[in-house]
Parts: C-alpha cells; sequence; structure tokens
C-alpha cells in the first residue's frame, strides 16, 4: 500500500493539479481504490442549529450580518426541534448528523445546549458532527466528552489567498482550533472552498496546507462556492468542471485514506460531473434538501445517481451498534447497503 506522505511539497501538489487529465484520474482512482472501497459514500445530513447574523465577513457566506443576502437571523434551535430532524435524517438514510452555528466562536454558556444536542442525537445512534466556529481546549474537550464524532472547521483557502476573503480572524486562529479539536479526540472534518477566484496555484496552496497539517483530516469537505447574492463573491465566474474534478483528485492522491466529501455545490453540478468526482476519490456527500441556508440536490435524485452508479451508503458504527444506512427509493429500486 502507498505510505502516507505529511511532506508533500507544494510543487508536487501543484504538479498533479498540472497533469493531464486521464493521468491525473487514472492516479487518483487507483488511490482511491487502494483504501477505500470505491463503491461506498459516506451519507452525512446537514442541520443549522443557529442560522445568520454573523459577526464575520467571510465573502462567501450568506450568513454574515453584514451582507443583505435575505437570510434571516434565528436563535439556537430547541432540543426537540434539532432531534425530530435528526430522526427524518436517520429514517431519510443519513449515517451522520452534522450541526452547524454561525458563531465566530461559541459562548461558553451555549456549549450545555449543544452538548445536550449531541448527546441526544448520538442516542439515536447516528455519528455526530458540529461546526461552530472557533474552539478553545475547553470547549473542544466538553464536546468530545458529550459524545461528538467530528468537528468541521475549514481553512478555506490557500495562505496567500486568505486575505482576500476573510478579514476578521487570522488563518493561525483556525489552526489553533484545529489543534484543539484534535487534542481532544475528535476527529477532524477540515477543506475549503475552490471557486472563489483563486488561481490553480493557490488550490495547491489549500491542498498542500491541508495535506501537511499535523495529521491529514479525517474528512475533507471540497467545496464550490455557492454564489449567492448579496455577497462580495455573488459574481464570481464558476469555476470550470473539469478543475474542480482536478481539485478532488488531487486532493485524493495527496491524502490517501482521508474520506473526501464532494460538499457544497452539488446542486448545481450535472450528474456526469459528480460521477466523475467520484470516480477521481470523492466518497462522502451531504444528503438532504438543504445544505445550511442554500440548496442541496432532492435525496429522490441522489438515490437516482446512487442507483445507476451502483454506489451504495457506507455503513457506521456506532458504539457496539451498527446503523445500516437502508436508503430505500420511493421509486422502488433499492440502494443496498454494503
Ligand atoms: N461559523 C462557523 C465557521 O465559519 O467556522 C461554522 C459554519 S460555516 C458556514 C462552515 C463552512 O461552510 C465554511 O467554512 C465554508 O467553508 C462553508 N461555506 C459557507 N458558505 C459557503 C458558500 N457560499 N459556498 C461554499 N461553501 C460555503
Ligand atoms: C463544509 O465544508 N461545507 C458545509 C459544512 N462544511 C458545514 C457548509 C456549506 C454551506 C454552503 C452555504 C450555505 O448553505 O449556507
Ligand atoms: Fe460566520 Fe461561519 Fe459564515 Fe464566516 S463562514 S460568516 S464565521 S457563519
Amino acid at each position: 500500500m502507498t505510505a502516507i506522505r505529511h511532506d508533500w511539497s507544494r510543487d508536487e501538489i501543484l504538479a498533479l493539479l498540472d497533469l493531464p487529465f486521464a493521468d491525473l484520474l487514472a492516479r487518483a482512482h487507483a488511490a482511491h481504490r487502494e483504501h477505500h472501497d470505491p463503491n461506498a459514500v459516506q451519507v452525512s445530513t446537514l442541520l443549522s442549529i443557529k442560522t445568520g447574523g454573523c459577526p464575520e465577513d467571510c465573502a462567501y457566506c450568506p450568513q454574515a450580518a453584514r451582507y443583505a443576502t435575505g437570510v434571516e437571523a434565528q436563535k439556537l434551535m430547541s432540543l426537540d426541534a434539532v432531534l425530530a430532524k435528526a430522526k427524518q435524517a436517520k429514517a431519510a438514510g443519513a449515517t451522520r448528523f452534522c450541526m452547524g452555528a454561525a458563531w465566530r466562536s461559541p459562548k461558553d454558556r451555549d456549549i450545555p445546549k449543544v452538548a445536550e444536542m449531541i448527546g441526544a442525537v448520538k442516542s439515536l445512534g447516528m455519528e455526530t458532527c458540529a461546526t461552530l466556529g472557533m474552539l478553545s481546549d475547553t470547549q473542544a474537550h466538553v464536546l468530545k466528552g458529550a459524545g461528538l464524532d467530528y468537528y468541521n472547521h475549514n481553512i478555506d483557502t490557500a495562505p496567500e489567498y486568505y486575505g482576500e476573503i476573510i478579514h476578521t480572524r487570522e488563518l493561525q486562529d483556525r489552526l489553533d482550533t484545529l489543534g484543539h479539536v484534535r487534542d481532544a479526540g475528535l476527529k477532524t472534518c477540515c477543506g475549503g472552498i475552490v471557486g472563489m477566484g483563486e488561481t490553480r496555484e493557490q488550490r495547491a496552496g489549500l491542498l498542500h496546507t491541508l495535506a501537511t497539517l499535523p495529521a491529514h483530516p479525517d474528512s475533507v469537505p471540497i467545496n464550490r462556492l455557492v454564489r449567492v447574492a448579496g455577497t462580495p463573491l455573488a459574481e464570481e465566474r464558476e469555476l470550470d468542471g473539469f478543475e474542480f474534478v482536478r481539485a478532488i483528485a488531487a486532493a485524493r492522491i495527496a491524502m490517501p485514506a482521508s474520506m473526501v466529501r464532494l460538499s457544497a455545490g452539488r446542486a448545481e453540478m450535472s450528474d456526469e460531473l459528480q460521477a466523475l468526482c467520484f470516480f477521481a476519490g470523492a466518497n462522502s456527500i451531504f444528503y438532504g434538501e438543504k445544505l445550511l441556508t442554500t440548496g442541496n440536490p432532492d435525496t429522490e435524485r441522489d438515490l437516482a445517481l446512487f442507483d445507476r452508479l451502483g454506489i451504495h451508503a457506507m455503513q457506521v458504527e456506532v458504539k457496539s451498534e451498527t446503523v445500516h444506512a437502508d436508503i430505500v427509493d420511493p421509486c422502488g429500486a433499492e440502494t443496498a447497503a454494503a
């Protein structure tokens, strides 16, 4: 088995992105097969538990209070409302439930409420994930103690492009949070956004930063920018689909054992483009009609796509219980769970 490397140079990653498309895909798919079942895709459902009104200025984000995007700010949801959504997600076939909050960082008084949600979702037999902004060391430990499996915190873009996108916190703040998350024994979910006007060299910079973290993230979300009216990036040119597939393929080669998530932007992608992403090494998706505030493909469309491609939803072990991700297509076809 090819060794997992943490010593990638930026030029090596750029050289991957520069390969002829067929050569890049062949290498990525070989790495994928070596480390994963190429026909199994992990399925997570997202819920925005606290929406909008965020003080940060991330140029892509519909939830930043300073941009007029039409997103209505809402308070932290109740435990019962979150649990009802998690049950729905489980019934629809998701095995992980990811709770997102539009915070710069949670206040200490928020943590017990979120901890309670995590415990309740976990007791359904689902994996849990949260993305709440910057975390202190203590907060990370408390969330771990509540049953949190994964923490999502993205670096978003290349170090040298970061200052074009976000001014209210530094890349180093994000790296510090990722350190606290790792130290607490949580699994890390960390990736970025492509299609924000960065160059291919800068995409190499994003992937290089991810691939040279002290540990490869367990899960690497690659988001294609969702261009939301009212944000500074609303008029950004759509990233070429092949360029997006190249980013997925290079992530797969550089971090072969990680889960690579085909994340935001799927609603604007054809089935054929998504199939290329799965071939290039993507093996995880967000499933359900909504991401946090923007749209995602209908579950029916995803189930039909899985069926057409012979993909099955990945099973997970939660404590001693195996969650069978039997996704039943309402049209009659059943997407088998491994
Ligand atoms: N507020 C927390 C934070 O920023 O860490 C957690 C939620 S934040 C919405 C999570 C991630 O969603 C961001 O880091 C970014 O990568 C992604 N995201 C937000 N808006 C997006 C957009 N318009 N297109 C693609 N990805 C987006
Ligand atoms: C990630 O990398 N992408 C997800 C999740 N982690 C939290 C969020 C995508 C958000 C897209 C814009 C929205 O729906 O508000
Ligand atoms: Fe706030 Fe997170 Fe959106 Fe940035 S990405 S504006 S921190 S919700």
